[in-house]
């Protein structure tokens, strides 16, 4: 039997939803892209997935558990993003090392803005992310995200790299949004503007 020279790249996983009597729901979006990984990865053995955080915790409490992983992928919601995203700023404070991956529906397709104001993030990702994330877990070792579609982040030059270009799923896209507006000034392109205007009647 060969042995691993390396160890597994340790994979932490966050998506925090409300509780309701007691109940949760369980962390349905990280959970897909933990399947797809270990199904789809070159080398699935080189990642260990680390139990997701999924409940409303302290901030110190989910720094302290991530503080292992060598990669975080959170997942952003309306109802948890401050709560991310300050967990995500104190644990990259603790372990500058750490790669912060972000995703999900709050994340704004014209991501400048969000990026220069949250600049522990290394790389975000545009839609649908199961594809994505295990392409920005094989460049890990090399930190390079360029040409990987459906993602936007800083690059050393502290320019934005945006490439988020999804044509397949702007209907599903235009339904996340709130309100028409909120639809307009969040995606990314004139065209996108139209098929939002389009799709107003999935617009919720
Ligand atoms: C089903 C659903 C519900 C069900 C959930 C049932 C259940 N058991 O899970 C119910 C009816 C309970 C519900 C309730 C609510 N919902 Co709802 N719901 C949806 C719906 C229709 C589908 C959600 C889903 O499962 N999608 C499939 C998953 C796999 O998609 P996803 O979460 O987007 O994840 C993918 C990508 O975003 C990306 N991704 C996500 N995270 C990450 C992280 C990383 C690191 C990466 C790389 C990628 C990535 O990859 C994932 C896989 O492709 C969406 C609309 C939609 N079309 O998506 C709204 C939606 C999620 N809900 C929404 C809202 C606002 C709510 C409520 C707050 C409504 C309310 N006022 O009460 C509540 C809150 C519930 C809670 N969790 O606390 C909004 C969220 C808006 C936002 N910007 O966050 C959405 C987008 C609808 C909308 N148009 O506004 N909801």
């Amino acid at each position: 039997m060969t042995e691993r020279k390396t160890a597994p790249i340790k994979v932490g996983l966050v998506q925090i939803n409300n509780s309701f009597s007691g109940q949760s729901y369980l962390p349905y979006s990280v959970a897909l892209l933990e399947s797809y990984v270990r199904r789809h990865a070159k080398d699935p053995a080189s990642f260990e997935f680390m139990l997701p955080i999924f409940n409303r915790l302290k901030v110190d409490a989910a720094v302290e558990h991530l503080s292992e992983a060598d990669v975080v992928g959170i997942s952003l919601y309306v109802w948890n993003e401050k709560l991310s995203l300050e967990i995500a700023r104190r644990l990259k404070a603790r372990k500058p090392g750490i790669v912060i991956i972000v995703g999900g529906p709050q994340m704004p397709d014209r991501s400048e803005p969000f990026l220069r104001e949250h600049t522990f993030i290394d790389v975000a990702c545009h839609g649908e992310g199961e594809q994505t994330f295990l392409d920005i877990l094989e460049r890990l070792p090399r930190r390079d995200w360029s040409n990987i579609e459906g993602t936007s982040y800083l690059n050393a030059a502290g320019e934005v790299v945006a490439q988020v270009v999804q044509e397949c799923s702007l209907v599903t896209k235009a339904a996340r949004f709130q309100t028409r507006e909120e639809a307009r000034r969040r995606l990314p392109c004139e065209r996108n503007h139209f098929l939002a205007e389009e799709c107003g009647k999935v617009v919720v």
